[in-house]
């Protein structure tokens, strides 16, 4: 066996606008779905490890909430500072943006890019959805004038296409280290994150404009007794009208969102779940309650 000797390793940040597919990309590249996805923008709100190992070279991705035009609330200017942090640190950036549908809040990450110096990768994604694959042409040539130093790929997320190339040029661009984590580690995250954001994602997904993005999910027991993992959860809302939409009439909703929450659950921790999911309006509630609630005291 003659591999080289050096090992690689480095951090990629996945950046782009909500919605171009970065969440999808990184369950992709993983083959595990680990960061939700839906058609709604600020369905990521947190930055999260996807690491990926291959034989000596590990690729730490970072999933980014997408970089938008500055909002009015907290979470919002939470999600932009997120995203902006990821820029910074990291080894490698790819930038996805969705075919040649160009916004002003892609024009936004460019400027932001073009700033920033070191390797840069723009995957053109959902290529699948372009009747003639011909018509991004010239789309790609514009990319080029702006960032000459980039490498530009077309890819789609969702079908796995092209993806092999992106990963070759990542790892031909990530610097020569040891690894930062073990082979078999697959996110930063925990299991409860992980529980809890799947079930965000059903919410996200089942409920339309209706919803705002208000609601927050909290694990409140994770515990595996014999071979079934048994898992609460807990929905947070603002106000009592959205609790009620959430549980739907006679309950249907909340139901469907469970068995879907759990048939993820199922393969993500690979074990049999049980699903407990309740919805509490978190207005009557103080921080100081919610405070002592995550440490684990409540009635
Ligand atoms: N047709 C198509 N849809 C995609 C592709 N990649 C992502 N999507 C869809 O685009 C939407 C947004 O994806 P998501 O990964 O959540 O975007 P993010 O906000 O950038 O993380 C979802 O409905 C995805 O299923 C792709 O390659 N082709
Ligand atoms: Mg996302």
């Amino acid at each position: 066996m003659t591999e080289p000797m050096t090992e690689r390793c480095g951090y990629v940040a996945i950046v782009g606008r909500p919605n171009v597919g970065k969440s999808t990309l990184l369950n992709h590249i993983l083959g595990q779905k680990l960061a939700i996805t839906s058609r709604k923008p600020q369905t990521t709100r947190h930055n999260m490890l996807g690491i990926k190992t291959e034989g000596r070279v590990q690729a730490v991705y970072v999933d980014t909430p997408g970089l938008h035009k500055a909002g009015e609330t907290a979470l919002n200017r939470y999600m932009n500072r997120t995203a902006a942090s990821a820029l910074r640190d990291v080894d490698v950036v790819v930038f996805v943006v969705d075919r040649n549908r160009w916004t002003e809040e892609d024009q936004l990450v460019l400027e932001r890019l073009r700033e920033r110096r070191g390797p840069l990768i723009v995957a053109v994604n959902k290529m699948d959805r372009l009747d003639n694959s011909a018509d991004i042409l010239p789309h790609l040539e514009w990319l080029t004038s702006q960032l000459p130093e980039a490498e530009i790929v077309p890819v789609s997320a969702q079908h796995g296409k092209n993806l092999e190339t992106l990963e070759r040029l990542v790892a031909e661009r990530l610097p020569e280290n040891g690894h930062f984590f073990p082979e078999d580690q697959l996110t930063d995250r925990t299991s409860r994150f992980l529980a809890a954001e799947l079930v965000r994602e059903k919410i996200m997904r089942q409920l339309g404009a209706e919803l705002p993005y208000q609601v927050t999910v909290e694990i409140e027991e994770f515990k595996a007794e014999g071979a079934i993992l048994h898992i609460h959860a807990l929905i947070l809302v603002e106000r009592d009208g959205q609790k009620k939409i959430i549980i739907g009439s006679r309950g249907e909703r909340l139901k469907r969102i469970g068995q879907e929450a759990r048939k993820d659950m199922e393969v993500l921790f690979d074990s049999k779940v049980m699903l407990n999911l309740w919805v509490k309006v978190k207005g009557g509630w103080s921080d100081d309650e919610r405070a002592l609630f995550s440490l684990g005291y409540r009635d």
